[in-house]
């Protein structure tokens, strides 16, 4: 028998002496939802009678399969082309609710197909979310039928930067080659349909009030300098284009919030608020004003307060407010959950603060840093984070309370795409990093870290089963 090579490793798995010899493992398993366990746990028991799945819900019903399916592997041939099974017991349940990845189309966009394949990866390891990365300075990716010109326009940029940016420096080179591309409702729907058969929430992020170059070239009465005409950002970075406080552009974001809410039944949005500079606003007559309005001390608090506007299309709807971990820093609405992404100490002030959090800390799971010498990896925008690091991630700080651990509610990792060009790119820098994370995401035992290469090494022939790109083990 091949040994039993389950990613991730259930949390209770006991191997008995003994086989079950059937034709048909998969079909002659008993599946069942049960009122005794908790909705996200399952079971699975192997006799020599036959195989039993029992769940809390049809989601960990699902997670019985998964696990089913890899530990029927390691089953070995019998007489009359029959296969015997290990006998085992299975309990198990996710450490965490909110087992994530996040994926950037907007730097560069992703064929539908892929993102549907991205799904077929997180249905693999277990994980439960994907955060779509749907806007940004780069690209406008989501069809808004009220606004066609965020497509038309923002959807496409007429060049991109190639090779290294340096900071600091503002010599680029660019490919000549324009690059873009969007996503219909429908492809949406398609994809949240997907996802939703799989188990997994599609949570989008419409990025804001900064990373909005995109939106504003499209139609630039939302910029602070109407007069001018931008171009969808050909390179990366931080742009000091970001939306203005009027309340034209109130109502404009809330009118996109109300289709984006249409199309994706989360109970979650994502509203950015990373990296938004302030500059502008601090030269516009019109935020000062505003500003000055609000008894504000410091433009930047003008963010907390355009944020907290468009954000009532979500409390209207019952929908959370998610966003990254600046948002603790200008007085955002307590019951916003909080993605933890600077550090994971941004994570610990995020639960001093008493929100929800999650962590995703660049310096742990952020995969679009290099996984290896940079020498000999293909270009990436920096950072360090090989394979054994990310088995090592610890996703809850030792230093906080109970109670404050409590609030962590899980932990995702980011594929941002500012150096991959497509589905190859992202398979490369994905996995399998993903699958090291998957463990820590739902609490698999610790084990050294060479037992748990072997127990990657068949998983990978999954992976390549899916067929999406990995990174070869050293
Ligand atoms: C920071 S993480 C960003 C992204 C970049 C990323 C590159 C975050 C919320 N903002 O816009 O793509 O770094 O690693």
């Amino acid at each position: 028998m091949s040994d039993i090579a389950i990613v991730p490793a259930p949390r209770e798995l006991t191997v008995h002496d003994g086989r079950w010899v059937t034709a048909d493992p998969l079909g002659e398993a008993v599946r069942d939802v049960v009122g005794n366990l908790d909705d996200a746990e399952y079971r699975i028991e192997i006799t020599t009678e036959g195989a039993r799945l029992s769940a809390g819900s049809e989601d960990a019903l699902r997670h019985a399969e998964t696990t089913y399916a890899q530990l029927v592997e390691s089953a070995e041939p019998a007489a009359d082309g029959k296969v015997a099974v290990p006998l085992a017991h299975v309990a198990d349940a996710p450490r965490f609710g909110w087992r994530g990845m996040m994926l950037d189309v907007a730097r560069h966009f992703m064929p539908k197909e892929f993102v549907l394949k991205v799904i077929d990866v997180l249905a693999l390891h277990r994980l439960n979310v994907l955060h779509f990365h749907l806007t940004d300075d780069q690209g406008w990716r989501v069809e808004i039928e009220a606004y066609p010109r965020l497509t038309e326009v923002g959807a496409w940029r007429a060049e991109t930067m190639v090779g290294k940016m340096s900071h600091g420096q503002t010599e680029f080179e660019y490919d000549g080659t324009p690059h873009g591309g969007f996503y219909t409702k429908n492809d949406l729907r398609e994809i949240v349909a997907y996802a939703a058969e799989r188990g997994i929430t599609v949570v989008p992020e419409i990025d804001l009030p900064g990373h909005m170059q995109a939106a504003i070239t499209a139609y630039p009465e939302l910029g602070n300098h109407p007069d001018q005409q931008l171009t969808v950002r050909p390179y990366w970075g931080i742009s000091d284009d970001v939306l203005n406080v009027n309340d034209a552009t109130v109502e404009f974001v809330k009118t996109v919030l109300r289709e984006v809410l249409e199309i994706f039944p989360s109970p979650y949005i994502h509203l950015g608020g990373d990296e938004c500079p302030s500059v502008q606003w601090a030269e516009s007559e019109a935020a000062q004003k505003r500003q000055a309005e609000l008894g504000l001390d410091e433009p930047g608090q003008l963010q907390g307060w355009f944020t907290a506007q468009v954000a009532e299309v979500l409390a209207e709807e019952g929908r959370r407010l998610v966003g990254w971990d600046e948002m603790v820093d200008t007085d955002c609405p307590r019951d916003a959950v909080i993605m933890a992404w600077r550090s994971a100490q941004r994570g610990e002030i995020a639960v001093k603060a008493g929100h929800e959090t999650v962590m995703a800390p660049c310096e742990s799971v952020y995969f679009d840093y290099y996984q290896g010498d940079p020498a000999t990896e293909p270009l990436a925008i920096g950072g360090d984070i090989p394979l054994e690091k990310v088995y090592d991630f610890e996703v809850i700080p030792a230093a906080l309370s109970e109670e404050e651990k409590a609030l962590i509610v899980g932990t995702q990792c980011q594929i941002w795409t500012e150096y991959m060009e497509g589905p190859e790119q992202v398979g490369y820098m994905l996995l399998p990093r993903l699958s090291a994370f998957a463990e820590r995401a739902w609490g698999s035992p610790k084990i050294s870290y060479d037992e748990f290469l072997t127990r990657l090494r068949p998983h990978l022939a999954r992976i390549e089963k899916l067929g999406v790109n990995y990174r070869p083990l050293d």
